[in-house]
């Protein structure tokens, strides 16, 4: 980011409610308001924290994640764009190059604006084509992320085809919640969906009980399911909810004791205090663009 641009970012700084920080490696927003607190960085527009008043934080973040340049965040919400996961042919494109989950998590975005309204700080940030992506072949696409901060954390990204060709892409708020254990977590919302065991060769699986519970490496993208997510914590005696529009997956995630243990940037017993609740749309649910065409994405995370 150049001076005019850093300039300009903090211009939008609101005292006492929004500050922006440029004096470490990555430049990073911390937002504290009379209904909660929550930090971002804008490498990824990474948002890495947000604590409703009266609760604990509902975010994971990694006590070893890396804040390096073009270094993903291991935490928090990372934005997932324009693949999940190894990046795979599409009716667009036969390419497999490029970094895992996309470039999005760890490019540059730009930060627009920060309003407040009736104590909800809103803040929107954008990214477009840069020399990473245009590598990559995507040349002419716009994302808009608004982040709507308050007793409950809004999250809505619209993607812009901006080229003369249909954008294809995948998408996913890849969100970290923070859980006392676990193992003792139960998640309801998925009964009847479809499932890809990713720990079992990628097979096409029911989840017939209505509770999903964590006993191992757990990694399950769920397709064509709009529903939203009970995620009861019973070690910190609260239910986080993460709510959706305009998604078709859900994807569950949590690496267990022995994946863990090979994450430079996790610490050994820290799968213990995370379960992914992803909102996506990726596999048979990614999206395609005709020129000119948005898409927006939406989530809502509470707890009570
Ligand atoms: O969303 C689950 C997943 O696709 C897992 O397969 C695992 O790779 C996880 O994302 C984390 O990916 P990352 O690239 O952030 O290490």
């Amino acid at each position: 980011m150049n001076t005019n641009q850093m300039a300009s970012c903090k211009d939008l700084a609101i005292p006492g409610v929004f500050a922006i920080d440029d004096t470490g490696e990555l430049i990073k927003a911390s937002i504290t308001t009379k209904l909660c607190t929550a930090e971002f960085y804008l490498q990824g527009a990474h948002l890495t924290h947000w604590q409703p008043h009266n609760h604990k934080p509902v975010l994971f973040l990694s006590d070893r994640s890396a804040f390096a340049p073009g270094k993903a965040i291991r935490g928090g919400v990372p934005i997932i764009f324009p693949w999940f996961g190894a990046r795979t042919a599409t009716s667009q494109s036969n390419r497999t190059d490029g970094p895992a989950h996309g470039f999005a998590r760890t490019a540059d975005w730009q930060l627009l604006s920060a309003t407040m309204t009736d104590e909800l700080l809103t803040v929107k940030l954008t990214l477009v084509a840069n020399e990473t992506s245009r590598a990559l072949g995507f040349e002419h696409f716009q994302l808009l992320y608004t982040i709507t901060f308050g007793r409950e954390l809004s999250l809505e990204l619209t993607v812009e085809n901006s080229s003369q060709t249909p954008l294809c892409f995948s998408e996913a708020f890849h969100t970290y919640l923070f859980v006392q254990d676990a193992a003792q977590v139960k998640l309801e919302g998925l009964k009847g969906c479809y499932y890809y065991d990713k720990t079992d060769g990628f097979q096409r699986k029911l989840q017939e009980q209505s509770e999903l519970q964590i006993s191992g490496e757990t990694d399950r993208p769920y397709v064509d399911t709009a529903a939203a997510i009970n995620l009861h914590d019973p070690r910190l005696n609260r239910r986080i909810t993460v709510s959706k529009t305009n998604s078709s997956t859900t994807v569950i995630w949590n690496p267990w004791a022995e994946l863990t243990g090979k994450m430079a940037d996790m610490s050994a017993d820290s799968w213990k205090q995370m379960v992914c609740v992803e909102t996506a749309n990726a596999f048979e649910n990614s999206i395609t663009l005709a020129p000119g065409e948005k898409h927006t994405m939406s989530a809502c995370i509470s707890v009570e």
